[in-house]
C-alpha cells in the first residue's frame, strides 16, 4: 500500500474488512475520495439518486456484511445523508462515512467557497455530522494511518457508525509512515474484556440460569451486529432456552429454531401466549439489551420485573442492581455457550404457517397478503421490512427456515426501506432481497429503483398501495387530508426508471395476486408488484390504546 494516496490508502483499509462497494454521491470537495474508488482494487462504485438514498442503502448493506462505506460531499452532501447515518447509528452499523471538504490552502487564505455560509467557517458542519458518528477524525498525510487504526477499532468496537473527513488537496497527497494491513471483520476481536470482571460475570449468570425454573431469553439484533448470531443460536440450543424477540429484533435468531417462541411486546405480543410466557419467567436473559420504546413494547404495557433480568449489552452486564463493565459481549457469550448447563432438547413443535383467507374474487387484504407472501420465502431470502402497517403484520409471520429480516423498528424513518433493499441485494452473496413497502414511504425514496436497475440486482418488491400514510391513521384518527398520498401508478416506474427484464404487475384480487406470485416463482429476475389494498383497512386503534400510547405517551405507572 506505500505510494498511495489519504483517500486511496483510506478505502484500501477498508476494503481489508470486506466492504467492496462505495454508495455516495459525487461532488468537487471529494473528487479525491471519489477517484480513489476506481484506483482502489476490489471496489466498485454505486451511485446513488441523493445522498439520503445512499445512507440507507449503505446501512443495508451494513446490516449483510457487517460494515459499509458511504461519501458524500462537504456541506450540502454530508447534511443530506444525516438522517440516514443517524438511524445507522440507532441500529448499531458501522458505516464509515467519508467527506470531502475545502483545501487547507482555500482555508489559511480564509476564502469564501461554495456549500458554506460565506462566513469562511470551514468545520462548521463537522459536529452535525460527527454527532451522528461515535468516532470521526479530521486526515492528514501524517495522521492518515493512526487515525484510521483509531476510527475502524472505535467503529468495530461499538458498531456504530464513523465520520472522516479529507480535504480535497490532503486526499490526494501520498500518505506518510508505515501502511497497516488489516483483517477481514469477521477475524477482527471487536472488544475485548477484563478477565477478572469478565470471570465474575460469567459465574454469576451461569448461577442465575442454574437457579431458574423458567428461563427465556430475549435477543435482540446486537448479536448479528457484533457477529455472534452463531454464538447466540449454540447458548440458547444447548440450555434449551426458549427465547423469544421484540419487534424491533425481528428474526435476530433463526425463527426455525424449536426454542422459538415469538415476538415480545408486552400485550401485542405474537403470538399472544409469547406475552404470558415471558413475563411469568423466573428469569429473562435479555441478551444485547432490548429497546423499550412505546411501539416496541405495545405502548408500554410490558411488565419485565427488572430482579429478574439479567441484561448483556454490548460492554457491560446488568443484574438487578449488579453491575460489570468492561466485558465484551462476544467474550460474554462465547464463555456461556461453552459453560452453560445443557438442557435438555427440545423437540420440535410444529409450526403452522397464518391459515390462508380470501376468495380468488375477493380485493386483496393484509390478512390474505402477508400469509400468502409468507409461504413463498425460501431459505436464503431476507425480507427487508418499512415502517409502517407493513411492519406490524410482517413483524407477525413466522419466517422459514433461512430467511432473514431487516426493519428499521426503532429509528423508524420512512423510506429507509427501498435503499436498504438496493443495499442488502449488492451485499448478498446468495439469496433474494424482497422488499415490502408502504406506497407513502415507497414515495420517499423510489428513485432507488433505477439504481437497481442499472446494477442488475434481483430483487423482489411489494409495493402496498393504499393511497395513504395508513399507519398514521391507525394510531391517530382517520379522516385527515394530510394522510392522503398523490396516486402514483406505481407499477410503471421500474420501466420509466429503466430496470430491464423485471416482472412487473398490479395486482387487486387475491386470483391476480395469487398468479403473480406463481410467476415470480418461475421468473428467474427481478419483480415489483404493486398491491392494492383498501384504505378501509386503517381504523383507529381503540380510543383508550391511542390516549396511552400517542395522545398522551405516558408508561404505566404500576
Ligand atoms: C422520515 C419520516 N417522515 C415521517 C414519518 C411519519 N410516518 C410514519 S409511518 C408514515 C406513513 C407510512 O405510510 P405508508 O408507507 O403508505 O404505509 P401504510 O401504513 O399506508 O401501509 C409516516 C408519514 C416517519 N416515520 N419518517
Ligand atoms: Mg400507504
Amino acid at each position: 500500500m506505500s505510494g498511495m494516496t489519504v483517500a486511496e490508502y483510506v478505502l484500501a483499509r477498508l476494503t481489508q474488512l470486506g466492504i467492496d462497494r462505495v454508495f455516495g454521491v459525487p461532488g468537487d470537495y471529494a473528487f479525491s475520495i471519489d477517484d480513489a474508488v476506481e484506483a482502489v482494487p476490489g471496489l466498485a462504485w454505486v451511485g446513488s439518486a441523493n445522498e439520503l438514498n445512499a445512507a440507507y442503502a449503505a446501512d443495508g448493506y451494513a446490516r449483510v456484511r457487517g460494515a459499509a462505506i458511504l461519501t458524500t460531499t462537504y456541506g450540502v452532501g454530508e447534511l443530506s445523508a444525516l438522517n440516514g447515518v443517524m438511524g445507522s447509528k440507532a441500529h448499531r452499523l458501522p458505516v464509515f462515512h467519508l467527506v470531502g471538504m475545502p483545501s487547507e490552502r482555500i482555508q489559511r487564505l480564509g476564502l469564501v467557497t461554495h456549500h458554506s455560509l460565506g462566513d469562511t467557517v470551514y468545520d462548521r458542519f463537522q459536529p452535525l455530522s460527527a454527532s451522528a458518528a461515535c468516532v470521526s477524525a479530521v486526515l492528514t498525510p501524517d495522521n492518515c494511518i493512526d487515525e484510521m487504526e483509531r476510527v475502524v477499532r472505535e467503529a468495530l468496537r461499538r458498531s456504530m457508525p464513523a465520520y472522516v473527513v479529507i480535504s480535497e488537496v490532503n486526499g490526494l497527497m501520498p500518505v506518510i509512515g508505515t501502511p497497516v494491513a488489516g483483517q477481514p471483520l469477521g477475524q477482527v476481536v471487536r472488544g475485548r474484556s477484563s478477565p477478572a470482571e469478565l470471570e465474575a460475570a460469567v459465574q454469576a449468570i451461569l448461577a442465575r440460569l442454574a437457579a431458574a425454573a423458567r428461563p427465556v431469553a430475549l435477543v435482540t439484533t446486537l448479536v448479528a451486529r457484533y457477529g455472534l448470531r452463531r454464538t447466540a443460536t449454540d447458548l440458547v440450543t444447548r440450555a434449551a432456552l426458549p427465547f423469544a424477540v421484540t419487534p424491533n429484533d425481528k428474526a435476530a435468531l433463526g425463527e426455525a429454531l424449536p426454542h422459538y417462541l415469538g415476538i415480545y411486546a408486552g400485550e401485542s405480543s405474537s403470538p399472544p401466549r409469547v406475552r404470558e410466557i415471558v413475563e411469568s419467567a423466573d428469569l429473562v436473559l435479555d441478551v444485547g439489551g432490548i429497546v423499550r420504546t412505546e411501539l416496541n413494547t405495545g405502548f408500554w404495557s410490558d411488565r419485565l420485573d427488572p430482579r429478574r433480568i439479567v441484561s448483556i449489552n454490548d460492554d457491560w452486564v446488568r443484574m438487578g442492581d449488579d453491575v460489570f463493565v468492561n466485558v465484551a459481549i462476544g467474550d460474554v457469550l462465547a464463555a456461556l455457550a461453552a459453560r452453560v448447563t445443557p438442557g435438555r432438547p427440545a423437540v420440535a413443535r410444529a409450526k403452522e404457517p397464518a391459515p390462508l383467507v380470501g376468495a380468488a374474487a375477493d380485493p386483496i387484504s393484509s390478512a390474505s397478503f402477508y400469509p400468502r407472501l409468507e409461504r413463498r420465502l425460501v431459505a436464503g431470502d431476507t425480507l427487508v421490512i418499512e415502517t409502517g402497517t407493513c411492519m406490524l403484520h410482517a413483524n407477525a409471520m413466522l419466517l422459514p427456515d433461512g430467511v432473514d429480516a431487516e426493519g428499521q423498528g426503532l429509528w423508524g424513518s420512512i423510506g429507509w426501506a427501498t435503499p436498504a433493499c438496493l443495499g442488502v441485494a449488492l451485499a448478498k452473496t446468495a439469496g433474494r432481497a424482497v422488499l415490502v413497502t408502504g406506497d407513502g414511504a415507497h414515495q420517499v425514496t423510489l428513485n432507488e429503483l433505477a439504481v437497481m436497475g442499472r446494477h442488475g440486482v434481483k430483487p423482489v418488491i411489494f409495493v402496498l398501495n393504499n393511497g395513504l400514510y395508513g399507519i398514521e391513521d391507525v394510531i391517530s384518527e382517520r379522516g385527515h387530508a394530510y394522510d392522503d398520498l398523490a396516486p402514483v401508478r406505481y407499477s410503471l416506474l421500474p420501466a420509466a426508471f429503466g430496470c430491464r427484464g423485471w416482472l412487473t404487475g398490479r395486482v387487486a384480487t387475491v386470483a391476480e395476486l395469487d398468479r403473480i406470485l406463481d410467476a415470480i416463482d418461475a421468473h428467474d429476475g427481478a419483480a415489483y408488484v404493486e398491491v392494492m389494498i383498501p384504505d378501509a383497512e386503517s381504523q383507529p386503534l381503540p380510543d383508550a390504546t391511542i390516549d396511552r400510547g400517542y395522545k398522551l405517551r405516558t408508561p404505566h405507572t404500576d
